[in-house]
């Protein structure tokens, strides 16, 4: 696709002097793969690029040594005014760049580039490229790099491939398209690795990170009447997992999405105490986004999946989420 933003998006870039890019908090293949593909694309065009991130990025994520992305702890303190143009890519808000959603005030003259694909997106840039019928971000990059004319290397296809294999789910999502399929097909035969990402996203688990799914089992529960299943870990539990289990979100998919006689599945995890990270992922297409956002600040995502982080006591915190749940849940088919 030939989008409309992609000439000034370009012009943005060859204007600019220092560019600053970002992975969102939590970091998924997406947001790597989107800001990575990016980096390497800047870096061959000559241009002075860093990329961070407010949050630890799991070596599954990367596949070029020296891994060039700075974790950046206090996005409190960093200075924004260094860079005159951010390009911000898989983030919906400025709040989902810091671990503790913190909203952000970005200097005046820094010019923001917003590419994503949440439909939930805040268009907080001073142009924004949201295209909500993508199932990665990272197609999104592949279409202006198309439209640039620009070369694709072996190591960019094969970022843009981690992302779109992390966000379909290794192409199980309902949002993944014949579109979708084009653009592998292209990044295979450009070079993408795609045996090593799919190594990495599926057979490269600590085996701490199994025992963390089998306490998730163990504690996850029914609604029958309102057709979902939930999970929730207090801080206690967690923290004896917590080397392990922050690498672990993603294949929590499968169990929370796969139950016959529900819609929904709902992890709730105290992560920092007195904080709970809450992730949704449909079973049968009750769009889960209406109950993340309805969970406050940096709530949101798409339909099959969403997330919210919000500030609560915890058992007070699960009890705010099942009551939106059992509200929203429209408890239609199975
Ligand atoms: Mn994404």
């Amino acid at each position: 696709m030939n989008y409309k933003e992609s000439k000034k998006i370009w012009e943005l870039i060859e204007g600019s002097k220092k560019i600053l890019l970002t992975l969102h908090a939590s970091p998924d293949p997406d947001s790597a793969g989107s800001a990575l593909s990016l980096y390497y694309f800047l870096k061959k065009l000559r241009k002075d690029v860093e990329v961070i991130c407010f949050d630890n990025v799991h070596e599954n994520l990367i596949f070029i040594k020296p891994n060039p992305v700075k974790s950046v702890e206090d996005i409190s303190k960093f200075d924004f005014s260094k860079y005159d143009l951010y390009i911000a890519t898989d983030t919906q808000q400025p709040g989902l760049l810091s671990p503790l959603r913190l909203d952000l005030n970005f200097p005046k003259n820094l010019k923001i580039v917003v590419i994503d694909h949440h439909p939930t997106n805040l268009k907080f840039g001073t142009l924004n490229l949201v295209d909500s019928d993508r199932i990665a971000t990272a197609e999104i990059i592949y279409d202006l790099f198309k439209s640039w004319e620009v070369e694709i290397s072996k190591n960019i296809a094969t970022y843009i491939l981690s992302g779109i294999i992390g966000d379909s789910g290794g192409f199980r999502f309902p949002g993944t398209s014949a579109k979708t399929f084009e653009i592998v097909t292209e990044l295979i035969k450009l070079g993408a690795d795609k045996d090593a990402i799919m190594f990495r996203q599926y057979n490269n688990n600590d085996f701490g990170v199994l025992k963390y799914w089998g306490l998730i089992l163990r504690k996850m529960k029914i609604d029958r009447k309102h057709k979902f299943t939930y999970y929730a870990i207090s801080y206690e539990e967690y923290k004896k997992y917590a080397d392990y289990a922050a690498s672990s979100t993603s294949g929590t998919d499968v169990f929370m999405n796969s139950v016959v006689g529900t819609n929904f599945g709902i992890g709730m995890t105290e992560k920092k105490k007195g904080w709970l990270s809450v992730s949704l992922r449909s079973r049968t297409g009750t769009d889960v986004s209406k109950i993340a956002r309805s969970l406050g600040v940096g709530g949101g995502g798409h339909v099959f999946a969403a997330g919210a982080k919000f500030k609560t006591p915890f058992n007070e915190g699960v009890e705010k989420v099942l009551l939106r749940a059992r509200e929203m849940s429209n408890a239609k088919s199975s």
